[in-house]
Order: structure tokens, then sequence, then C-alpha cells
């Protein structure tokens, strides 16, 4: 069999003296921390689009990385070689899942009928390399965004013929995410926004969207499809306002709609810095409601201001994400996806190798962190002592729904001033710092 990364072995887990830069230093899949093994808590999933179909290109020049799984005129050879390089990466690299658009593994046809056919021949192929290496498919999605006729989006599209499009388009590519095993599939609203209200039908759009989510359910249903659905939030880029802004906004969305029991949210960390929160934040909002399903790990830029999607590489951030995540049970059908790529430069094959170590390792040390945080309570101690107020007689009262106004002015009255206490804001961020190491 052809190697596509001929330079890298499998890569092992090596502690963290390891001078070799081709070995895990903090990531060992069978470690167990709080009763499960790492390969358990992250399930890693590299992403098709960024990983092979990236080829380094920016707004002021063409490709700069020259991939072997590329040398061909004909697109579905092309498509077939990428897709045997990305199963031997993804065991070299050791995940167990992938993720992909619909688009990104095979390419377009002249009609829809031909690139379906194109689409089922890389499927076949694609369900035999993941029997073949036990690698297992996270999610699917579509691409509802490149191709010029989404260029005013999908299902918010102001044409009608445009909205069927894309629901036909949904249709096969939650069929070939179910002929694979997928665990779930995503929703991201690439071009389901705006760029200006002044030809813009807000609210009917967004009826739109909630009925084409409503109808990828009954699709679902129809076809006994059992992978979960998930909307990953984003404020802007490509448009400049998406209706999918935030966890918050998809969450008042979803309940708008009747979609709240059908979807989690795929949270990315470089899409909350977008939307001028913190990954922290999203996370907590999302697993808080109870809609926390998937995570799409990178990073930004903090003096850029676009979606650079960089490979995670600060503790703080992979620690505190750990430790939502810990605290709210870890995935059950969704796993830590990289949605992440190498920098322009970054040219060589072997650098999509110490990229995904480094995240891998980045989380892995995140992960010991949030565990320790958890065991010791560090964090949660301060914030049971915050709220102790509410576990007995007033507190407790009000959240028996036993007061209402008139009980709460009677006790104002005879109870006086309230006590304030400390916030222990830096102290508890000088315990923070204590545990990242
Ligand atoms: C774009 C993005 C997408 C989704 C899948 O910013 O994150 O790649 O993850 O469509
Ligand atoms: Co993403």
């Amino acid at each position: 069999m052809r190697e596509f990364f001929p330079k890298v072995k499998k890569i092992l887990y090596k502690g963290p003296k390891s001078k070799d830069p081709l070995s895990f230093k903090h990531y060992n899949p069978d470690e167990k921390v709080l009763g499960k093994t790492m390969a358990e808590h992250f399930r890693f999933s590299v992403c098709y689009w960024h990983t092979f179909k990236g080829t380094g290109a920016d707004t002021f020049g063409g490709p700069t990385f020259i991939r072997e799984y590329n040398n061909s005129s004909d697109p579905m050879q092309v498509a077939e070689m990428t897709l045997r390089a990305a199963f031997e990466f993804y065991t070299k690299l050791g995940v167990g899942f992938w993720c992909f658009h619909d688009r990104d593994v095979a390419p377009e046809g002249r009609h829809l009928s031909q690139t379906n056919a194109n689409l089922d021949k890389i499927v076949a192929m694609a369900r035999k390399l993941q029997r073949d290496t036990g690698v297992r498919c996270l999610w699917g999605t579509a691409n509802l965004f490149s191709n010029r006729r989404y260029l005013a989006g999908a299902a918010t599209n102001p044409s009608p013929h445009v909205f069927a499009y894309a629901a036909a388009q949904v249709k096969k590519a939650m069929e070939v995410t179910k002929e694979l095993g997928g665990a779930g599939y995503v929703f991201w609203g690439g071009r389901e926004g705006y760029e200006t209200l002044l030809n813009t039908d807000m609210k009917r759009e967004l009826d739109h969207l909630g009925q084409f989510l409503h109808m990828a359910v009954d699709y679902k249903k129809k076809i006994g499809f059992r992978g979960q659905f998930y909307i990953e939030p984003k404020p802007k880029e490509p448009t400049k306002h998406q209706y999918d802004s935030d966890a918050g906004a998809c969450y008042a969305f979803l309940q708008k709609y009747d979609l709240v029991d059908d979807f989690k949210l795929n949270v990315e960390a470089n899409h909350a810095t977008l939307a001028g929160h913190t990954f922290h934040h999203e996370l907590e909002f999302a697993a808080a409601n109870g809609i926390l399903g998937s995570i799409d790990a990178n990073r930004g830029d903090l003096l850029l201001g676009w979606d650079t999607d960089q490979f995670p590489t600060d503790l703080y951030d992979t620690t505190l994400a750990m430790y939502v995540l810990l605290r709210y049970g870890g995935f059950k059908t969704g796993g830590l996806n990289f949605d992440a790529h190498v920098r322009r430069q970054s040219i060589d094959p072997e650098d999509l190798f110490h990229a995904h170590i480094g995240g891998m390792d980045a989380f892995a040390r995140g992960l010991k962190i949030a565990a320790n945080l958890v065991r010791d309570k560090a964090l949660s101690k301060f914030v049971a002592a915050r709220y102790k107020g509410w576990n007995t007689g007033l507190g407790r009262k009000i959240e028996k729904w036993q007061m209402d106004f008139k009980k709460l002015e009677k006790y104002t009255l005879a109870n006086g001033e309230p006590e304030v206490q400390s916030g222990r804001q830096e102290l508890i961020e000088n315990v923070l710092n204590e545990y990242i190491k």
C-alpha cells in the first residue's frame, strides 16, 4: 500500500521528558483520569477540510502546500488518494474519529445526481477504510456555503429553489453520514445570515431556517438515523451577521422553533471569541442549559479579528474547557474535533502531525489539571461558599417558591441591610495559577 506520510511512524506516548517531536508527551490514550481513559474523555477527531483539503491559500496568495495525494488532474482520483492519506494519518496519529463535509470528500459533478454518485463511490471506500482501521465518524455535514448558488445563504436564501437544493444536499449528506455510522450531524449556518438588513426579510429567513431544521428532523426519523444533531454557533464570517451567532442566540432560536429536544450545540473556541465571549463562557452556557454536545477545538489570535482556526495550545483554555466537561459528565455522542489548520508557511506533511500532537497534548494537560481542580474542590469550594445563603432559611424558601414580593418586603423591613462579601477574584485566580503546571 502506497504511503503518503512515509517519514512518520505511529505516534506513541513517550512521557513528558521525551524530546521526540513526533511523540505524545502528555496524551496517553489508555491512562485513566477520574475513572475514564484519556481516549474516552476526548474522543479526538481530525477534520477533513482543513487537514487534507487545506492548501495554505489566503486572500493575498494561492496555495503553498504541495501534497502527494493532490497529484492528479482527475478529481475523483484525487478524492480517492486523499481519503487513503486521511486514514493513514488518523491511524498514525491514533485518533478514534474523523469529521467531513460532503464536498470535502468528493468533487461536485455537472448536476446533483452526478455529484451524489461521486459521493457514493467515496463513501463506500470510506466505509471499508473505517472497518479496516477502526476509525469512526464523529459527524458529517453538508457544505452549503462554497458553491456560487449559496451566495445569499441556503435555508435562508431569498430563493425557494436554493432552499430546495440545500434540502436535497442535506438529505444526501445525512444518508451518507448514517451509512458511515456517524455519531452526529452538524449544521453550521455558513451563510445563514445577512450582509445588509436593507435587502433582508429577517423574520421570514428565520422562519425558513426553523422549517428547514424541522424537515431535517423528520427525515432523520424517517431513515432511522440515530446520530445527534448539532448547531454550531458563529457570529460572523462569511456573512456580516449570522443568525446562529452564539450559544445564547442558538438556544433562543431552538426554543422558539420547538427544536430544543432534537439539537445540541457544537461549540467552537474561535467562534466564541469572535462572538465576544470566552470559549469557557460558551461551554458553560451550553452545559448549564443541557445543550453541550460536541466541541470544535482551535484558537484565535487576539490581535486579529477573524477566524484564524489555529491549533489549541493555551493551557488556560484547555483546562477550563475540560473543567466544564468534567463537571457536566463529559461527552455522550460528541467529541473533540480539531477544526484547525496549520499556518501558510507550515508546508511539510509532518507539520500536520506536529499541530495535532500539540493540540492533543495541550488538552491532555488541561484534563489532568481540571481533574485536580475537581478532586480538590479548588474552585468549587469558593463557589459553594459564595452561594451558601441559598441552602437554608431565606434562600431556601425563595428557591422552593415559598416567597413572593410582599413576603420579601416584610423580610427586608425586619432584617435591615444585607451583609456583603468579597468575590475573592484575585485569590481564586491565584489558586488556578497554582494548578496550571
Ligand atoms: C467554519 C466552521 C465549519 C464547521 C463545519 O468556521 O467551523 O468548518 O465546523 O461546517
Ligand atoms: Co467548526
